[in-house]
């Protein structure tokens, strides 16, 4: 006989099972010192491209992951596959791949206007952090389920499951930086994926190298950003 013992309650609504969020009641005073402190801690991260190579075990990246995986999706429907990569000759593979179309970009298919909007940045066609970084993370958008099941709101839900992820990693003291080789479509050989699946983005996660310099940008203002009716 199967038994289902379930230690939580389940109400009915709409034909369909439902717990009672129990939302905490958080007084004023202490939503903005969490507002501020949370917009303090975010505002501090930084994209950064020089790693080190010291090691992060695998079970950090399995629960940075996990909480990428929180992000709310279209229908639930979670159309997000996370490669995590660990292996240097996958990772010495995926360099040699992206490098390859870095370099054509950088050297014919970006524009003008484009490599002159980089050059504060600092970036080329050269990107050793994908075999120092000790995790490669490829993100791959499900455009269906498996079995051509249907997806919605793809773009979106794979956009903040990437924000909640790059949070995440900065929140414990990793960084990262998103990485878009284009095309990127070599991604989907090297790590082979299916057919329903397109890379979205690579994100090296790992410790800075221990003199790590950014490049002096500022964010926008507020006024800049925001529009208050
Ligand atoms: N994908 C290239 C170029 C690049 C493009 C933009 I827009 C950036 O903000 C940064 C880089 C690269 O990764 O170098």
């Amino acid at each position: 006989m199967e038994t289902l013992s379930l230690n939580y309650m389940l109400y009915i609504i709409n034909g369909f099972p439902h717990i009672y969020y129990d939302v905490p009641k958080i007084d004023i005073e202490e939503v903005q010192k969490r507002t501020d402190d949370f917009y303090q801690m975010m505002n501090a991260r930084r994209s950064v491209r020089t790693f080190s190579d010291k090691p992060v075990p695998k079970v950090i990246i399995e629960k940075l992951i996990l909480t990428a995986s929180t992000a709310p999706s279209g229908a639930h429907k979670q159309p997000w596959t996370f490669c995590a990569i660990n292996d240097p000759t996958v990772k010495k593979a995926i360099r040699i791949a992206a490098e390859k179309e870095e370099y054509d970009s950088y050297n014919g298919r970006m524009t003008e206007q484009w490599l002159k909007d980089l050059a504060p940045l600092g970036t080329d066609w050269e990107k050793p952090f994908l075999e120092i970084a000790p995790w490669l993370i490829v993100v791959f958008a499900q455009s269906t389920g498996l079995n051509k099941e249907k997806h919605y709101y793809v773009q979106e839900s794979i956009g903040i499951a990437c924000g909640f992820l790059i949070a995440a990693i900065h929140e414990a003291g990793l960084v990262t930086l998103t990485h878009t080789p284009s095309p990127m479509n070599f991604m989907k050989t090297i790590l082979n994926r299916p057919d329903n699946e397109r890379p979205f983005l690579l994100l090296p996660v790992g410790y800075a190298s221990e003199e790590a310099y950014v490049p002096d940008i500022h964010r926008k203002s507020l006024a800049e950003v925001a529009v208050f009716y």
